[in-house]
């Protein structure tokens, strides 16, 4: 190569990659999640200080909830990357993949999922399965719980028609109950309707979509931890550039670390907020609550275990208490 050609072909490959640093990624983002949820105004909170601190680098363009992408369909869109970013939870991708649901079961928090090695097993089958990175966990140290329109006074759900997700299926047809799956979006209009008796959801939410109007009893404890996460489709994810993917992870463990007082502060909220409504809380006997506990976690487990021995195992050995 004459030294002309060498200096050319030398120049344009220095104008290549000063043109791959300066670019920048925008990442269409959908949530599974109703707009005005406070999991998703908590969330846009994050992608205004990701887009602010990301000018030149990454930005996050939320597209919307589930008025843009149906609350079921959010994880075959992250799969299939008709979006690049999810915010879900595994009951509601199921479809994708049985095993995302097991999230729920898991007793120890994200950041210490991240040094156990239960982060990664899950992005070793989330990649596979599902072609989605797996970024990082929203919302944690959320129980569910069932809530009703009529009192119950043992661990017995018989006679009841119940709104679940997958979170919910065995445990409640283990306590008798009959179910209903539907989105979130629904809810109201079921309760409303009396085509259900009661719901299983988190402590924290209820108030998003004006359930408490039609609630009257919550039973105590609380079972699993809800899980809400961000999720990434992984040719996209591979397509960024180790600066956007560095950029990325560092967002999402700072969003991380406010987990425990987000999420502590939002149950004491929540649970004062419902008292004031009028929400009655049923409690059991001792061993009534050790029986619906119990159940609660033989169910989840069982079922896991059903799915995917291999991966039921390793997570409930790297994530429980
Ligand atoms: O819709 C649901 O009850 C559900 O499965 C869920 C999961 C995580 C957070 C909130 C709700």
């Amino acid at each position: 190569m004459s030294r002309t050609l060498k200096f050319a072909a030398g120049a344009a490959l220095a104008l290549a990659s000063a043109a791959a640093c300066a670019q920048e990624v925008t990442l269409r983002m959908v949530s599974a999640f109703a707009e005005n949820s406070y999991y998703v105004a908590h969330l846009q909170k994050w992608i205004a200080k990701v887009n602010a601190e990301g000018k030149g680098n990454l930005q996050i363009n939320f597209i919307g909830g589930p008025k843009a992408i149906p609350t079921f369909e959010v994880g075959n869109a992250v799969k299939t990357g008709v979006v690049d970013l999810g915010f879900s939870t595994g009951a509601f991708y199921t479809n994708v993949m049985p095993e995302a649901d097991f999230l729920k079961l898991t007793q120890v928090p994200i950041a210490d999922q991240r040094k156990t090695g239960a982060f990664a097993a899950i992005n070793e089958l989330w990649n596979k399965k599902a072609n989605m990175y797996y970024l990082g966990r929203v919302v944690e140290n959320q129980p569910f719980h069932v809530y009703l329109t009529k009192r119950v006074d043992k661990p017995e759900l018989t006679g009841l028609k119940i709104r679940i997700t997958p979170v919910y299926r065995d445990f409640f047809q283990a306590l008798g109950a009959n179910v209903v799956t539907t989105p979130p979006g629904e809810v109201y209009t079921a309760l409303e309707r009396g085509v259900v008796d009661g719901y299983g959801w988190p402590i924290g939410g209820i108030f998003d979509l004006n359930w408490q109007e039609k609630t009257r009893f919550r039973i105590d404890p609380g079972f699993y931890d809800a899980e809400v996460s961000i999720l990434v489709n992984l040719d996209k994810w591979k397509g960024l550039n180790p600066k956007q993917r560095a950029y990325l992870e560092k967002q999402m463990l700072a969003l991380e670390a406010q987990n425990p007082t987000v999420w502590a502060n939002y149950t004491k909220e929540e649970t004062a907020r419902q008292e004031k409504a009028g929400i009655q809380v049923i409690r059991f006997d001792a061993a009534g609550t050790k029986k619906y506990i119990d159940t609660a976690y033989d169910a989840g487990w069982a079922t896991a275990y059903k799915v995917n021995p291999d991966f039921a195992k390793k997570l409930k050995t790297l994530t429980s208490k």
